[in-house]
């Protein structure tokens, strides 16, 4: 790992956030401005850094923010950007940069039969903040393994029977009804409890499961009011 990636991740360990990879770009790229080279994924894994943000978000002039979340990784991720020559993008933010591509191109992930991407160690529980683009290639060892299928090793696959409504019966996720059921009294005393079911049903990363507030604060951002 370069010295700029391991003072990068230095700092960001400070906040409970990691590099995940770093995509290499074949070509130029442009992203925000900047003629990429390369794209540094910023994330967490599991829960690990629930209590920072929990922290931030308590103090007085944090607890109006419509999006904490978002808000809390920007005043981290922007002057990390600033500070070492990079321009930070966001994955909420529009335009959508590919930041699952991104990840499926620079981690040991797959993609999942429920949407999200999938470890062999932490299974789906994991996210990505923001991620810096550089005009200069980064080293950083990525872990990419473009064979890996979770999925089709799984026998039973669980995910695709626990979800109420069978979001995951078609080709593509059956939002409006996840939506619809997430409103109902079923719903909030299941999924917006506990967790969406089909994400709980997997077996992999069990250990690495978000605890109850960062569970029910990602349930109440996902479903709209
Ligand atoms: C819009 C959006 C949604 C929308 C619509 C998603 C859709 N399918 O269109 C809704 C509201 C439904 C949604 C829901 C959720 N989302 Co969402 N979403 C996004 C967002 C902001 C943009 C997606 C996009 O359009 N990208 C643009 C395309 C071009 O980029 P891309 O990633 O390279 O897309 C490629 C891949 O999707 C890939 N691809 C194609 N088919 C498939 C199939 C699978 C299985 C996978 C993994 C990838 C894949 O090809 C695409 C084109 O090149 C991303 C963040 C981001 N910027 O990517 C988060 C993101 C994908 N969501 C995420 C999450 C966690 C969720 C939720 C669990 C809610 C939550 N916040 O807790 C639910 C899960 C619902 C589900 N099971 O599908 C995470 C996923 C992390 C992970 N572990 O993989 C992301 C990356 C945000 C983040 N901050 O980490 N989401
Ligand atoms: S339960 Fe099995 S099929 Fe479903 S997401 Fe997990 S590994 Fe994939
Ligand atoms: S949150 Fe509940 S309703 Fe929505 S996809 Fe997950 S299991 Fe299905």
């Amino acid at each position: 790992m370069s010295d700029l990636a391991k003072n990068i991740d230095r700092e960001l360990s400070a906040f409970g956030l990691r590099i995940r990879g770093v995509k290499i770009f074949e070509e130029v790229t442009p992203i925000a401005g900047v003629d990429a080279k390369c794209v540094a994924l910023i994330g967490h894994i599991g829960g690990e850094n629930w209590d920072q943000f929990q922290n931030w978000w308590t103090q007085d002039d944090h607890q109006d923010q419509e999006h904490p979340l978002d808000a809390w990784s920007k005043e981290i991720i922007i002057p990390l950007a600033k500070k070492y020559d990079g321009v930070a993008v966001f994955p909420s933010d529009e335009p959508y940069y590919p930041f699952q591509n991104w990840a499926l191109e620079s981690e040991l992930l797959s993609k999942s039969l429920i949407n999200l991407l999938i470890s062999e160690e932490f299974g789906t529980w994991h996210g990505y903040r923001g991620a810096i683009a550089f005009e200069e290639k980064l080293d950083f060892a990525c872990r990419e393994n473009p064979a890996l299928d979770i999925c089709e090793t799984c026998v039973d696959k669980p995910c695709l029977s626990a979800c109420p409504v069978g979001a995951f019966s078609g080709d593509a996720f059956l939002y409006s009804e996840c939506q619809s059921y997430l409103k109902t009294k079923e719903g909030e005393a299941s999924c917006m409890m506990d967790g969406c079911s089909a994400r709980n049903a997997c077996p992999y990363g069990v250990e690495y499961k978000y605890k109850s507030p960062q569970m029910k604060f990602h349930m109440r951002a996902f479903r709209k009011f």
